[in-house]
């Protein structure tokens, strides 16, 4: 069996039939249901927000967040992403302006967004990469400062926090990412993080096509509605999150102690005052220092049954939509190249099992 770079985490098989058999019996499966509501106001608790509003996907609450906040013209975000940052832009008639990344973090550089604005920049979309938090302060006064919306793209953020406070409640919103693939997940679904009730209807209208009620529709919505059974399932890995992030955090803690000190490999350390969700481990590789390329690596891994992956390799800005914007450009992301061209991500799960931990780390450090 090949170590794959995740594994989803599952509720218990017994207790989730118990929740099927309810909502088989309520022959209400979705459209704001009892589980989809219990499920918001869990998630609220969890992660210490106020307002959250359930979606089918990570990509969809990305799409509506632009709309509702009537975002238009230009949108500046990072090209070191998973492919549906910029496609929410794209999908919404916005042109994505491409900033550099900050090669500490592998978040956009706040350094480098005042030369990116333009008379038509209405908007900020970061990405908390890896879950990694952005600098959301030197954003927030960017943003004030020129009067622009911002929207995290918090995917990969699920339950991390600054100084016991949610990184989701930066910006104007977050929207997270409940995929399979993901430290939490209910399948397919999304969320999107918001500060007040009247945003949190709005949004909530939007996702059920603008219906308002019966007879009303307040605007181009989507039908993008978390249904009745993977709420169920999203509540009882609610359960079982805390203990599926403690053991990402020991494989985390196993891996710099083996590969701390080999030449040509570094990875990211814990950041100070930051609660970790372990998402990811990426590591890069300094071809000359390794005496390898990132690609061989890569490859004699997967010769070896071991199928780390290439996020975020190639960048989005080399996609055929997107390669053609004048801020896709090569010279204008350096720092991002280099990260892309040199990153694996090695295997990172709740169920990671030691003899499987020692076999990767023994590749990577070539022994
Ligand atoms: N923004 C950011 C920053 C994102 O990273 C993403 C998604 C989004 C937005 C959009 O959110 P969603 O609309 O997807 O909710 C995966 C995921 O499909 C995607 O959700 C994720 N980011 C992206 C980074 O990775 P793939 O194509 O690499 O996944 P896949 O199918 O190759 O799976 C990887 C490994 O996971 C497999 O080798 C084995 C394991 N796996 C996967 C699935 C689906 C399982 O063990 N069981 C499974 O059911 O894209």
């Amino acid at each position: 069996m090949p170590i794959t770079v995740t594994s989803p985490l599952l509720p218990d098989l017994n207790e989730f039939n118990e929740l099927l058999g309810q909502i088989w019996d309520s022959k209400w499966i979705t459209n704001n249901g009892s589980f989809h509501k219990k499920l918001e106001a869990a998630l609220c608790e969890y992660l210490k927000v106020p307002y959250v509003s359930l979606f089918t996907n990570g990509t969809l609450p990305l799409l509506t967040a632009l709309q509702a906040l009537r975002v238009t013209g230009e949108v500046i975000t990072t090209p070191y992403s998973f492919v549906a940052t910029t496609h929410s832009i794209w999908w919404n008639g916005c042109r994505p302006v491409f900033v550099d990344i900050d090669p500490a973090t592998g978040n956009i550089d706040p350094d480098r967004i005042e030369a990116a604005i333009t008379p038509k920049t209405t908007a900020i979309m970061p990405v908390h990469v890896y879950g990694k938090p952005c600098d959301t302060k030197r954003i927030q006064e960017i943003a004030d400062k020129y009067g622009l919306k911002v929207i995290y793209d918090a995917a990969h953020a699920f339950g991390v926090e600054v100084n016991g406070e949610s990184i989701l409640n930066a910006g104007d919103m977050s929207t997270l990412s409940f995929h399979a693939t993901k430290v939490y997940n209910t399948i397919e679904g999304g969320a999107m993080v918001m500060h007040d009730a009247e945003t949190k209807k709005r949004i909530d209208y939007l996702k059920n096509f603008g219906f308002a009620n019966e007879v009303e529709v307040v605007g181009p919505g989507i039908n993008s509605k978390m249904d009745e059974i993977r709420s169920a399932y999203g509540l009882l890995n609610l359960r079982k999150v805390d203990t599926a992030i403690e053991a990402r955090h020991q494989v985390a803690i196993r891996y710099r102690e083996a590969l701390r000190g080999i030449e040509g490999i570094t990875f990211f350390d814990d950041m100070p005052g930051v609660r970790h969700n372990y998402s990811y481990f990426p590591v890069f590789v300094d071809e000359e220092k390794y005496g390898m390329t990132r690609d061989e690596l890569y490859f004699k891994m997967k010769e070896n049954g071991v199928l780390g992956r290439r996020y975020f390799y190639p960048l989005i800005s080399e996609f055929s939509t997107y390669r053609g914007l004048p801020s896709a450009t090569r010279e204008n992301l350096p720092n991002a190249h280099k990260m892309a061209d040199s990153v694996i991500c090695l295997p990172m799960h709740h169920a990671l099992k030691s003899e499987e931990l020692e076999q990767i780390i023994s590749i990577v450090s070539q022994q």
